[in-house]
């Protein structure tokens, strides 16, 4: 038996941990027997050994695998629900180097995105598409999908799908193989060894063709549901054999290359259609950009429930008050159990042309994972205010000037931690001067009903103003000036 040696490893296109709970990251977020961590495994496994991780831009849907950006160490977008294939389209056209996979279960493909698919695979757009077809909603708890199969019990066909009030199940790969323009469309399924290896191959060669520039490439894999299914990973396995081939026969629907359209208009990249040769280094905001009248770029990152957006909004709405342009950009993560959450805020003289704030002047991190995740992304001439009264073991150098500001203990000696947010603004007021604190006292005004509450929310200002003002001080830096980096 010494011939056989098991290597266990993970593909080096997965990061090497899961952004989760400490006490989760060990388990992916997807239940046990899930389809769709066997799928990504084998488009991690074809992007490694194809070694185009670097160009690889995956465009994750609305569904169970939402976040899977959490996962695959490349370019990442995370389309609407159904919006995939558009953004794959932008993403593709403006890059054609760069290798895009939009990935879709049956909700988002076949039901809300049905417009988008059909036209990206008749534009021939030349992006890849894996469509995991689970024949259910599976992240809203169960709902029937375009795909559910006649007679397949869900939340909202409680008496079995009818053909005659709910229609027929739609065969995504069938109707998309009568049209013109893609180069390839297969249906495999993840039911046993012999399959998930078919599965493989099909990843494989939909992804090679979109290396060679082929064209529009599709995938539908028939993938199980236990969760919402109510059934062990083994049942459903075999539910997916016994009852899903029949209605969704496995097998290439189509596999031709396109002769090259004589009237094809040539992509060019982004770049270079701006006359960028190489990529351009972002440069950081230059110090002088504090005061009243300088523009401003502030990224505020945290767990949801930390008052992250509202921080913004009010800081946008402080802009505002004081006649600048102002642009409030929320993310945050679609799981209900304290996800992450940030957005970015611009405080401008002219219009905001984008409201991205990667590069911010002020990252104001009110959690440990967010000063990692995002404050590396500060430059030299940025800040960061770090919700702490410390940094944190480990922390990777970083440019920017980090300011620990214990805000949560101070709004809890003031009385409530839901103050935490505003102590981090008086500290954010304190350190740019952008705006007074009246005006924020002002917003609060408008916004907390509650008296006793709002009262604790000003003194947090003053409270988080005074703990900046006494770093500033020691550290010899005039009122209103950023600090020199470290
Ligand atoms: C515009 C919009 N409509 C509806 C929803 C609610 N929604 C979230 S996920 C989902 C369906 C997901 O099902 P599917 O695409 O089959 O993926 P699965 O969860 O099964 O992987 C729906 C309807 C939404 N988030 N956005
Ligand atoms: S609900 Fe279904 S599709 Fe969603 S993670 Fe669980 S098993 Fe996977």
């Amino acid at each position: 038996m010494d011939e056989y040696q098991v290597i266990e490893s993970k593909s080096p296109v997965f990061y090497e941990k899961y952004e989760r709970k400490s006490e989760l990251q060990h388990q992916t977020h997807y239940c046990p027997g899930c389809g769709h961590g066997v799928v990504h495994k084998l488009i991690a496994e074809a992007i490694a050994d194809m070694g185009t991780q670097d160009r690889s831009i995956f465009v994750s849907p609305v569904g169970c695998s939402v976040v899977a950006y959490y996962y695959f160490d490349m370019g990442n977008v995370q389309a609407a629900h159904g919006r995939p294939p558009a953004v794959a389209t932008a993403l593709k056209r403006s890059n054609p180097e760069s290798m895009v996979i939009a990935y879709q279960g049956d909700g988002d493909l076949a039901a809300i995105g049905t417009a988008e698919i059909i036209h990206a695979a008749n534009r021939g757009e030349k992006i890849t598409v894996f469509f995991v077809n689970n024949a259910i909603y599976g992240m809203t708890g169960g709902q029937m999908a375009p795909t559910t199969l006649v007679g397949q019990i869900s939340t909202t066909s409680p008496w079995g799908r009818r053909p005659s009030n709910e229609g027929y199940p739609l065969h995504m790969a069938e109707l998309l193989a009568t049209l013109e323009a893609p180069v390839y469309i297969e249906r495999v399924a993840l039911t046993d060894n012999k399959n998930i290896m078919k599965a493989r191959k099909a990843v494989r060669k939909a992804l090679d063709l979109q290396r060679e520039g082929a064209g529009f490439t599709f995938v539908e894999i028939l993938s199980p549901c236990p969760t919402i299914w109510n059934m062990t990973p083994q049942e459903a396995r075999k539910w997916i054999e016994e009852k899903m081939l029949a209605v969704f026969p496995l097998g290439v629907y189509r596999d031709r290359k396109l002769a090259p359209v004589a009237d094809a208009v040539p992509q060019i990249s982004v770049s270079k259609l701006l006359g960028l040769e190489a990529p351009q280094e972002v440069v950081a905001a230059p110090v002088a950009a504090k005061g009243p009248h300088a523009d401003l770029r502030v990224n505020i990152a945290g767990f949801g429930g930390q008052g992250v957006l509202l921080l913004g909004q009010i800081l946008a709405e402080m802009g505002m008050r004081e006649s600048r342009e102002v642009s409030w950009l929320p993310s945050y993560g679609p799981e209900m159990r304290s996800g992450s959450a940030h957005c970015y805020v611009c405080l401008f003289n002219e219009r905001v042309g984008a409201p991205l704030a990667e590069h911010p002047d002020v990252l104001v991190a009110m959690n440990e994972i967010s000063l990692h995740k995002f404050g590396k992304l500060v430059g030299a001439h940025g800040s960061i205010l770090y919700n702490s009264d410390k940094l944190p073991p480990g922390l990777p150098a970083m440019e920017a000037h980090i300011y620990c500001i214990p805000a949560a203990e101070i709004a809890d000696k003031l009385g409530t931690t839901k103050a935490t947010n505003m102590v981090m603004l008086g500290a954010l007021l304190e350190l740019t001067h952008t705006m007074p604190r009246e005006t924020a006292f002002a917003v609060l005004k408008a916004k907390v009903r509650n008296a006793k509450l709002l009262e604790v929310d000003c003194l947090a200002i003053d409270a988080g103003m005074e703990c900046l003002r006494k770093q500033l001080a020691e550290m010899h830096v005039p009122a209103g000036e950023l600090a020199p980096c470290h």
